[in-house]
């Protein structure tokens, strides 16, 4: 039996049927300052409350995986400095050795799958990095959607990304990039990232009935959501792309590798744009644990 810790409200909703959306750690850890991170993550859970569901928090502490964390939970994790990043590779070793971890997409899909939640929601997800026919930088995001039956919302990838290359990828290992309510695949920050996105649902009932039909066919994976970013929040591609090709470069210069990429650059933009991409950054969020919330709800109609 996986060591799965359920907060109680997660349990009951699990046991009754009712809708539960499962949402990730890294988010707050490595993706957010304090003390923003942790108000997010609060006013997120609301939001996911808001439309009727039910909030399952990912993280690893005291050799448990948490479904579900407490207020005070949420704080010490938003508060403590060095917690692991902890992605497909890095999850049981944490678990096994009692650490403290937050999860990423990958981890928190894996942790989903165990408590059997089915739809997740979060910011934005990894994807293939820029310069990755050299670095081999691909996160564990895209292998992860390609293996694990979770419906992921997230507002596309942002643009520190290569996003031609992380589509061909998603596209080669059979991820259904379903573009919420437009043509195009959004990028974060920005509406739009100037290309189609492969498939374009109107609505959470079709959401749900793909994902449905996905089991039913045997077709192992889960599908990503992307939806975009509310208008009113949204900052221009114009504005952001020279603040991603500088924290890009400072990156480069400074040989940053490996997981330490994609926090480095989260923080470096939120430095340079003086919290503008983190008000952004807070809309999508919560704009995705709304449309997740209704997704998980049409799946438990049926
Ligand atoms: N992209 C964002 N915000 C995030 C992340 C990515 O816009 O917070 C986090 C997520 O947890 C994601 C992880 O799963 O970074 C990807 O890291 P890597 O590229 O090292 O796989
Ligand atoms: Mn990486």
């Amino acid at each position: 039996m996986a060591p799965l810790k359920f907060a109680p409200e997660v349990a009951a909703a699990l046991k009754a049927g009712a809708p539960v959306v499962a949402l990730e750690s890294t988010i707050i850890t490595h993706g957010m300052p304090w003390p923003q991170n942790v108000e997010t993550a609060r006013a997120v859970e609301a939001a996911v409350r808001a439309e009727g569901a039910v909030p399952a928090t990912m993280a690893v502490m005291g050799g448990h995986i948490h479904v579900g964390l407490t207020e005070a939970e949420l704080e010490t994790l938003g508060q403590a400095k060095n917690v692991a990043k902890l992605s497909r590779a890095d999850l049981a070793a944490c678990v096994a050795s009692g650490g403290t971890g937050a999860t990423t997409v990958a981890a928190t899909m894996i942790c989903a799958r165990l408590a059997g939640v089915h739809v997740f929601a979060t910011g934005g997800i990894g994807g293939v990095h820029r310069g990755a026919e050299t670095s081999f930088d691909i996160s564990a995001d895209l292998p992860e959607l390609a293996q694990t039956a979770v419906t992921v919302v997230a507002a596309g990838a942002k643009a520190i990304l290569d996003l031609p290359k992380t589509l061909e990828y998603l596209e080669t290992a059979g991820v259904p990039v379903i573009a919420y309510g437009q043509d195009d695949f959004p990028a974060f920050w920005s509406r739009s990232s100037g290309l189609k996105a492969p498939l374009r649902m109107d609505s959470a009932g079709a959401i749900a009935a793909a994902h449905r039909m996905r089991a039913t066919l045997g077709l192992p994976g889960g599908q990503l959501v992307a939806n975009p970013i509310p208008s009113e929040a949204e900052i221009a591609r114009a504005e952001i792309m020279p603040v991603i090709e500088t924290a890009l470069a400072e990156a480069a210069a400074r040989g940053i590798a490996a997981k330490a990429v994609t926090p480095f650059l989260l923080q470096r933009i939120f430095e340079l744009t003086e919290g503008r991409s983190l008000a952004s950054n807070i809309a999508l969020v919560l704009n995705n644990a709304r449309l997740g919330a209704r997704i998980a709800a049409a799946l438990v109609k049926g």
